[in-house]
């Protein structure tokens, strides 16, 4: 395709949609302390209307990603308020989050405890949350294991991968036909020395070996420095295993900054080898789901302006002229293919947004859009005080 033939543009920019996460309104923070913001959202309620903002600014989110013990702590109970909501706001609720990693008892693991009951009760809530996904109708689980030691010698490692296993088959085999598990990595954090899941190897295996309904995803600020994402991203499209992304930026380690804010090429790059996968249910079935903590950013401004640099990253990728990259590779031209890439990368894509949005009845500029809706401001009074008494929850 061309950036200038506004059709193409179209079809493209019609096939992106974007998970927005219940947290990223939330006052959340680093692990040493956080910053209140007095518009973030306190309730579920507020949650939703957020989530709905942002929607109605740039018209491709209509999902909201949920977390279990922060958003339905009542359980399965919770989901009838979690379906008015929804139908207020006009918002579906997206995939489901198990929390793992908050109880006191998973000091020393979850579903990887030594502790056989401690394991049970992480494994009824891989369950629990499973059916809150069917009275939801959601079609992802997604689990982010948080287990792991910090000394060598202090855990078992072999014995976990064992539970783990027995862990997920479980989950897995609960499932409707539908739905799907979605198994996250992370190198380091909470843990030191070793995380049970700590690459996209040990998630695919867990995923392989859990059964054809698991995948695996990709967090993009879940890797060693400079580790080449890309390349994963085309090992599991391969193996058809790629579930879906959490998208943010790093720079050091799970930083959880706006998407493409330090590098976009990354993203750009990550879109590349979607848009190489020839079949076409592989790449339409890719849940792209935010995770972003906001410590300094405004949340509804961060979530807007994360929205279209996803939406300009993809479309460029998109430009790509692939037929002509893969002549230049067989060639071994490799300037020429390097520059096939950046042609496309360093095309301004912003007037074809600008006139999607147009055809579409949306603000062309929805961060500009939103700054004059003056929403922000009625938010922070109606919000101020609620968020000046709640200070600690993490979400
Ligand atoms: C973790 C991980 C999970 C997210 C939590 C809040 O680092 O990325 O996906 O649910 O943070
Ligand atoms: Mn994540
Ligand atoms: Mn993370």
């Amino acid at each position: 395709m061309s950036a200038k033939d506004p059709a193409s543009a179209a079809h493209v920019l019609d096939s992106l949609k974007i998970e927005i996460p219940s947290w990223g309104f939330a006052n959340t923070g680093t692990r040493f302390g956080k910053f209140q913001q007095a518009a973030a959202a306190t309730t579920i309620e507020e949650k939703f209307a957020d989530a709905a903002e942002v929607n109605a600014l740039t018209g491709i989110t209509p999902q909201l990603a949920l977390h279990v013990l922060w958003d339905l702590p009542g359980g399965v109970h919770d989901a009838v308020q979690i379906k008015k909501l929804s139908a207020k706001f006009g918002v579906q609720p997206g995939s489901i989050n198990p929390n793992l990693f908050q109880d006191q008892e998973y000091k020393f693991g979850s579903i990887c405890n030594p502790d056989s009951g401690i394991r049970r009760k992480a494994v009824d809530h891989l369950l629990e949350s499973v059916e809150i996904a069917k009275a939801l109708g959601s079609r992802d689980v997604s689990l982010w294991i948080a287990d792991g030691s910090n000394y060598p010698g202090a855990q078992s490692m072999r014995k976990r991968i064992g539970w783990l296993h027995d862990a997920l088959k479980v989950t897995h085999d609960s499932l409707d036909s539908g739905q799907r598990m979605l198994v996250e990595y992370k190198p380091f954090e909470p843990a030191f020395y070793h995380t049970d899941i700590a690459d996209w190897g040990m998630a695919a295996q867990l995923a392989q070996a859990a059964g054809p309904q698991a995948f695996v995803l990709v967090d993009t600020g879940h890797h060693y420095q400079s580790q080449n994402i890309e390349q994963i991203v085309a090992w599991l499209l391969h193996l058809r295993r790629l579930g879906g992304f959490h998208f943010n930026d790093r720079r050091y380690a799970d930083d959880d900054l706006t998407i493409g804010s330090i590098d976009p090429y990354q993203v750009f790059r990550i879109f590349h080898e979607i848009f190489s996968e020839p079949d076409a249910e592989i790449a339409g079935g890719i849940a792209y789901m935010i995770d972003q903590s906001h410590n300094i950013k405004g949340k509804m401004e961060a979530m807007v302006q994360t929205v279209m640099t996803a939406q300009e990253l993809y479309l460029k990728s998109a430009l790509v002229d692939r037929e002509r990259l893969a002549e230049l590779q067989s060639e071994t031209k490799t300037v020429e293919a390097e520059e096939c890439l950046r042609d496309a990368f360093w095309t301004d894509v912003r007037p074809a947004l600008r006139e999607w949005r147009r055809q579409k009845g949306l603000p062309e500029n929805p961060l500009e859009a939103l700054r004059e809706s003056g929403y922000v401001e009625r938010i922070e009074k109606e919000r101020k005080e609620r968020n000046a008494m709640l200070s600690v929850s993490y979400a």
